[in-house]
C-alpha cells in the first residue's frame, strides 16, 4: 500500500536567524506574508503553536481567544490552508521556566493545564482535532530537581485532562531526548506511546516523530517510524536532518545523509502513511547565513528532496531486493541501494 503525501510546516520555520550567539540577521516576515507563501512552495497544511494562532493569548480571556482563532480560520480558508495541528508553546512564559506539567510549583502547573485548555479551544475553532505536545521543558538539568515517577505521572494526568476536556481531540507526543533540558522525560517514541497507557483512552494518544529528535537519541529515524507505525501511532512526522549529536539543527531534509532520508521516505511510503490524512511536516530551519529574499528555499528544497527520494524508492525492484535478502547477500543489496541513489 503506497502512501499519499501532502506537506505542511509551521510559521517558525521561516525566521530572523537569531541564535544564542548573535542577533537577528533578517527582517521579520509578517505572518500573512508567510501564509501567502505556503501554496507557492507546494504546501497545503499549516502547523501552529497556540500563540502563533493567537498572539498575546496569555493576556486574553477564553472567549477572546476563541474569537481570534475563529477569525484566523477565515484567513486560513482564504489562503486554502488546512491547519494540521495546534501545540501549546509551553517554554516561553515565566511560569514555565522549570517546565509546564512537571513544574515543582503548583501555580505554574495550574498555568500549564489552563494554557493547554486554551490550546484545545484554539484547535477546535480552527477545525483540527490534532494537538501536538513537544514537552520542551518537562525534564531536568540536575536529576535531584524532580522526582521522575511523580513527573511522569503528572504528564499522564495532563494527558488525561486533555482527553477529558474535549472528546474529539487526539494528542500526538513529539519526543526529544534533550535541549533545552539536559534530559527530558519523554526522550523517545517508545516513551511517547507508553504515555497513552497512563490514560483511560490510549487510542487518542499517538506520536509525531522528528528526524533530528530521533538522531539526538542516537536512534534510526526510519526504525522509530516503523516502531510507531507497527503500533498504529504515527500520526505525523517532522522531517529534517541532523549532523551528529549536537544541538537540534533542523537541517534541510536529506542534507546530511540522503540514504537515511530515503529510508524514512521508504518506510512511510511502504506502509501507507498519509492514507488516513496524516501530513508530512518539514520542520526545517533557515540557515543563519541565508540572505533575505531566499529564506524560504529550505522548505522548497526539503519538499523536492522528499519527492526525489520517493521516486527513487518506488523505482527499486522489490523482487530483486527480496532475492538478495533471500540469499543474505546484504553487500549486494548495499550496492544496489547506493547505485540507485548515485545514478
Ligand atoms: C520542536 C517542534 C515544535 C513542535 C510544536 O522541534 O518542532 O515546534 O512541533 O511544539
Ligand atoms: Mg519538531
Amino acid at each position: 500500500m503506497q502512501g499519499t503525501f501532502r506537506f505542511s510546516f509551521g510559521p517558525w520555520n521561516i525566521h530572523e536567524g537569531a541564535d544564542p550567539f548573535g542577533p537577528e540577521v533578517r527582517k521579520t516576515i509578517e505572518f500573512n506574508t508567510k501564509l501567502a507563501a505556503y501554496k507557492k512552495l507546494g504546501f497545503d497544511g499549516i502547523q501552529l503553536h497556540d500563540d502563533d494562532a493567537v498572539p498575546g493569548m496569555d493576556n486574553m480571556t477564553p472567549a477572546e481567544i476563541i474569537k481570534a482563532a475563529t477569525e484566523l480560520k477565515k484567513v486560513l480558508d482564504d489562503h486554502g490552508l488546512t491547519p494540521e495541528f495546534v501545540a501549546p508553546r509551553m517554554w516561553f512564559a515565566p511560569q514555565t521556566i522549570d517546565g509546564g506539567y512537571t513544574n515543582n510549583c503548583p501555580k505554574c502547573r495550574e498555568y500549564a493545564l489552563e494554557r493547554t485548555k486554551r490550546t484545545i479551544d484554539i484547535a477546535k475553532a480552527l477545525g483540527t482535532k490534532n494537538i501536538v505536545l513537544w514537552l520542551a521543558r518537562e525534564g531536568t538539568y540536575i536529576r535531584e530537581a524532580k522526582d521522575p515517577v511523580v513527573a511522569t505521572e503528572r504528564i499522564g494526568e495532563a494527558l488525561q485532562m486533555m482527553l477529558d476536556y474535549d472528546k474529539d481531540i487526539r494528542v500526538m507526543i513529539e519526543s526529544k531526548p534533550n535541549e533545552p533540558m539536559d534530559h527530558t522525560y519523554i526522550p523517545t517514541i517508545g516513551h511517547a506511546i507508553a504515555m497513552g497507557l497512563m490514560t483511560s483512552d490510549p487510542s487518542r494518544v499517538g506520536c509525531l516523530i522528528e528526524t533530528a529528535h530521533a538522531l539526538l537519541a542516537n536512534l534510526s529515524p526510519s526504525d522509530e517510524m516503523g516502531f510507531a507505525m507497527a503500533h498504529k501511532k504515527l500520526w505525523s512526522v517532522h522531517l529534517n536532518d541532523q549532523n551528529g549529536l549536537k544541538f537540534d539543527q533542523d537541517l534541510t531534509f536529506g542534507a546530511v545523509d540522503p540514504r537515511r532520508a530515503l529510508n524514512q521516505v521508504r518506510v512511510l511510503d511502504q506502509h501507507g502513511f498519509g492514507n488516513n490524512g496524516e501530513w508530512v511536516g518539514l520542520d526545517v530551519k533557515v540557515m543563519r547565513t541565508q540572505k533575505e529574499g531566499v529564506d524560504m528555499r529550505h522548505l522548497d528544497v526539503s519538499r523536492k528532496v522528499f519527492l526525489r527520494l520517493l521516486e527513487i524508492s518506488r523505482s527499486l525492484d522489490d523482487a530483486k531486493i527480496a532475492e538478495m535478502v533471500g540469499t543474505r547477500d546484504y553487500e549486494e543489496l548495499n550496492y544496489y541501494i547506493l547505485d540507485s541513489m548515485l545514478k
